[in-house]
């Protein structure tokens, strides 16, 4: 149980200007450009980061290159790795608070989440890949017996991985990790909406003993420093979680330089769907309640489209509403609150402006749709539900990222699925059912990477995470994670 003075401890720390991560360097960008660091928690300044240009883009990835060159990383044991990236695990843990609190008031999510998703999930994820390191051989192919065939797993050299705001940590580590498992060198772009606690890894990483150079970190804004690493000629593999905007420039900037291999996790838009046969409709609630406002809505795969069997909508939509009215909205330092600040000032306008747009295309609020709490300076937003929801409506087609969500009822399961499938998204979906035939031929009708049963939300590194039509092409998470990082070399030998 998190104890408040033990968070306050770390809440009001001074935070340093940002520096950049070159080699063993902490540096200043060369243009000596800053950003402003804004606090969602009430929008003052905490600290200011730096704004890289082309320039110290070319020098982390010249840095990484040269350390993966070198073998400092590439070519150390693979049991030492392993110790290297155990360690890193264990002082992820050891700081585990200070980075919670510090992800928070970059980013605005309630500390018992950040907590758990951010620190907890990143010494995870770390520990996870390491012991993984000395599992993973090559192979011997079946060819005749006069000659030899053996494929070589190899590193790919350098990855360059760009990152959002809404879980840093977690996501950073989801690309370096398995990177670093295979033996690359990593160049990573936080968001400039937050950096701070990826930025506070490349020290732990360095205390652990990570060869400098092996991970760089180089921050900025999208469009000057992440255009920069996207298009560098020596990046061999690009890794993004972002948005489809985004997601469709990196391909074109792929295109224009080295065809370097892009992966990507591009959001969602995911159903959730509740049959009138659910066992427990109470749970049922509680936990889509959860499923999309956890974290102000802004996850992936949050649950963003509740489609209700029609004889049970209103009554569903009854419980819904009452978990929804009891959630406490604020500080999200403060252990009262449920939910915490929306991340900048510019994705509540968004927020606020699909709710609008909701209401202007028949749908109806049933709850929230508000700015809250303007006074503190900081950007709140009420839980927001909105009924009566049409399939071609603009708030039912995107991605609101935001405490929003729509409810629409269907008739049967042909009906259910095709309104799960209406849109150009295929990363999560939730099913409530008790017939388990239902939930069978559903799980292999629902287009998306993700389908909870009876649950929503919840996972461990066991299970991808990847996504379907626009929602991206790559895994992150699971063993599988490791293939973006590896290529594979045959060797065809003569006896
Ligand atoms: O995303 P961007 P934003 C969705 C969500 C949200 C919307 C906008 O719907 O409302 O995207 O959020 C970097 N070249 N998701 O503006 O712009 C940028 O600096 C290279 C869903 O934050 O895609 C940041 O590091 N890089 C999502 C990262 O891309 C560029 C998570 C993400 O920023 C770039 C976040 C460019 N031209 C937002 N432009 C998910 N998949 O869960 C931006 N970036």
């Amino acid at each position: 149980m998190l104890d408040q003075k033990e968070v306050n401890k770390f809440r009001f720390n001074q935070i340093q200007n940002q520096k950049i991560l070159v080699g063993s360097n902490w540096v200043h960008s060369k243009s000596g450009q800053t950003q402003s660091i804004i606090s969602p928690i009430d929008g003052k300044e905490i600290s200011k980061l730096q704004v890289c240009d082309h320039l110290d883009v070319n020098d982390a990835v010249l840095s990484g290159r040269e350390t993966y060159e070198r073998g400092d990383w590439s070519n150390m044991p693979p049991i030492n790795r392993k110790k290297i990236m155990l360690k890193i695990a264990e002082l992820i843990e050891k700081n585990m608070l200070e980075l919670a609190v510090l992800g928070a008031r970059d980013n605005g999510t309630e500390i018992n989440m950040a907590l758990k998703a951010e620190p907890g999930s990143a010494a995870g994820t770390f520990r996870y890949y390491a012991e993984a390191i000395d599992k993973i051989y090559g192979e011997i192919s079946n060819t005749s017996n006069n000659f030899l065939g053996l494929i070589h797993k190899e590193p790919v050299g350098v990855v360059a991985a760009i990152v959002p705001w809404n879980f840093p940590l977690m996501i950073g580590a989801w690309k370096i990790a398995p990177a670093l498992a295979m033996g690359n060198s990593v160049v990573i772009k936080p968001s400039e909406a937050a950096s701070l606690s990826l930025l506070k890894l490349g020290e732990i990483c360095l205390e652990a003993g990570l060869p400098p150079g092996t991970l760089n970190i180089v921050t900025g804004n999208g469009r000057i420093t992440g255009q920069a690493l996207a298009l560098h000629m020596d990046v061999d593999v690009l890794t993004f979680t972002g948005s489809g905007t985004t997601g469709r420039k990196l391909l074109e900037y792929s295109a224009q330089s080295n065809m370097k291999k892009i992966y990507q996790e591009l959001g969602g838009k995911s159903p959730n769907i509740v049959f009138a046969d659910t066992e427990n409709l109470e749970e049922a609630a509680k936990v889509s309640t959860m499923g999309i406002f956890r974290n102000s809505g802004e996850v992936c795969v949050a649950g963003s489209r509740l489609l209700v069997e029609k004889e049970i909508h209103d009554e569903f939509l009854g419980m819904v509403y009452k978990f929804t009215k009891n959630l406490k909205i604020g500080d999200p330092l403060d252990l009262n609150n449920d939910i915490g600040a929306i991340n900048s000032l510019s994705q509540l306008k968004s927020d606020l402006d699909f709710v609008e747009k909701a209401k202007s295309e028949g749908g109806k609020i049933e709850i929230g749709g508000n700015r809250v709490l303007e006074d503190s300076g900081g950007f709140y937003m009420e839980p927001t539900i909105i009924s009566s929801v049409k399939q071609d409506t603009t708030i039912f087609q995107n991605e609101v990222f935001g405490p929003v969500l729509t409810v629409t009822p269907f008739e049967n399961e042909n009906d259910a699925v095709e309104l799960s499938n209406a849109t150009a998204f295929g990363l999560a979906s939730g099913l409530w059912t008790s017939n388990l035939s239902r939930a069978h031929r559903m799980i292999r009708k629902i287009k998306a990477g993700t389908v909870f049963v009876n649950t929503y939300g919840g996972s461990d590194n066991t299970l991808p995470l990847t996504g379907v039509k626009q929602s991206g092409n790559g895994s992150d998470k699971s063993l599988h994670a490791l293939d973006k990082f590896t290529d594979l070399k045959s060797v065809w030998m003569k006896i």
